[in-house]
């Protein structure tokens, strides 16, 4: 494979980022952004503004992926030299040899699992990603899915785009997905559920979504119809909608990127142009507690559990 790639180019030019993504199984995506967060590999670029690396990178970089395999971090690897990456492989294969007493994969179950979806998010791999969700759904049922699978990949996506190891195109590709997926099955359930439906929203500036689905998800579980108007909706609509479908409660996600203050004030004003006897529930982790007369609530089957209750 490395061979044909190589023949592909013309040796005093170096090699293209697509051969050295082909020989080395590091995406196109992932050794630009390794040059600009960590500095390497490095290219020099053709007038034609193409990067070349030296041939020299190809093996230094398949062992960089070796590395990954063995669970180093993008960051530890990408300037590594080729002595240090072989080092880190040896120790990595001592250190997770099969037959071990206490391997990694025998003490927790669920990293191993979301490190398949970040190897999938990894590779833009649609399939591979969607059979994971489906195989884990299926296994678990939606409630351990959301809490065990959802919330912590999201948690790791977050964090590896933050620390430069997943690029925005990765976070992208993941959110959707994800978010697609948990619409696919809140959906499947809504032709069933009952009215009034609960009112799902977030309010404008907020473009996180999946705080959204899951909430959806839940309504669903609940056998409650759900009314999803989705992100970044502005207020007065929120009360116009109201006003024409009756909903048995207003249902907001808020994210952690939105401010506080603002989200609180916004919060005030509904409740006082939405008639009192309907609920306002937020949750998501920028949701302000302590409003008079909105029920702030972040534990899904909390939620879940009250969804079932209401009238
Ligand atoms: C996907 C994602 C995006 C996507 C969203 C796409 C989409 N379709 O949703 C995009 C790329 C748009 C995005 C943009 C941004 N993002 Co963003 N994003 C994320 C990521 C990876 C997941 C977000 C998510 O959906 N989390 C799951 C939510 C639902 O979790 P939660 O809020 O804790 O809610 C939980 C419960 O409270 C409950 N819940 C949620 N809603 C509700 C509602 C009700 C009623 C109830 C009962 C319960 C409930 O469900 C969840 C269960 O675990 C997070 C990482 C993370 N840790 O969350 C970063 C993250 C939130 N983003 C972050 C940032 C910085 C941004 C940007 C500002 C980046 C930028 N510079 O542009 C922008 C802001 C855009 C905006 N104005 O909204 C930071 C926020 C840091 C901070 N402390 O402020 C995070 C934490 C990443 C990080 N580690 O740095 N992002």
């Amino acid at each position: 494979m490395t061979e044909q790639a190589l023949q592909e180019e013309s040796p005093e030019q170096g090699v293209s980022i697509g051969a050295v993504a082909r020989a080395t199984g590091i995406g196109i995506e992932t050794l630009r952004m390794w040059e600009r967060r960590y500095g390497a590999p490095q290219s020099i670029r053709l007038p034609s503004g193409h990067r070349r690396y030296p041939e020299t990178e190809i093996e230094r970089l398949r062992l960089a992926a070796e590395a990954m395999r063995q669970g180093f971090r993008a960051r530890e690897v990408a300037a590594a030299s080729a002595g240090a990456l072989q080092a880190m492989v040896l120790a990595g294969r001592r250190r997770y040899r099969p037959g071990d007493v206490a391997s990694p994969s025998d003490q927790r179950e669920e990293p191993t699992e979301i490190d398949a979806w970040l190897e999938a998010t990894r590779q833009f791999d649609d399939e591979g990603l969607t059979s994971q969700l489906r195989h884990d759904w299926s296994r678990l049922g939606p409630m351990r899915f959301v809490a065990e699978r959802v919330a912590p990949f999201l948690e790791r996506v977050g964090q590896d785009w933050r620390e430069g190891e997943l690029a925005i195109s990765h976070e992208h590709f993941a959110s959707e997905r994800v978010g697609d997926f948990l619409a696919s099955q809140w959906r499947r359930l809504n032709e069933s559920g009952r009215t009034p439906p609960v009112l799902v929203a977030s309010l404008p500036g907020d473009q996180h979504r999946l705080g959204l689905q899951m909430c959806s998800l839940m309504a669903a579980l609940g056998e409650r119809k759900v009314l999803y108007v989705g992100p970044q909706t502005p207020p007065p609509e929120i009360v116009r909608m109201t006003t024409a479908h009756s909903p048995a409660a207003i249902c907001l996600s808020v994210s952690i990127t939105q401010d506080r203050a603002e989200v609180s004030r916004a919060l005030g004003q509904l409740r006082l142009e939405i008639p009192s006897h309907v609920p306002i529930v937020v949750g998501g982790s920028g949701a302000p507690g302590g409003l008079d007369g909105v029920l702030c609530m972040t534990n899904l089957s909390e939620f879940h559990d009250w969804i079932q209750r209401l009238e």
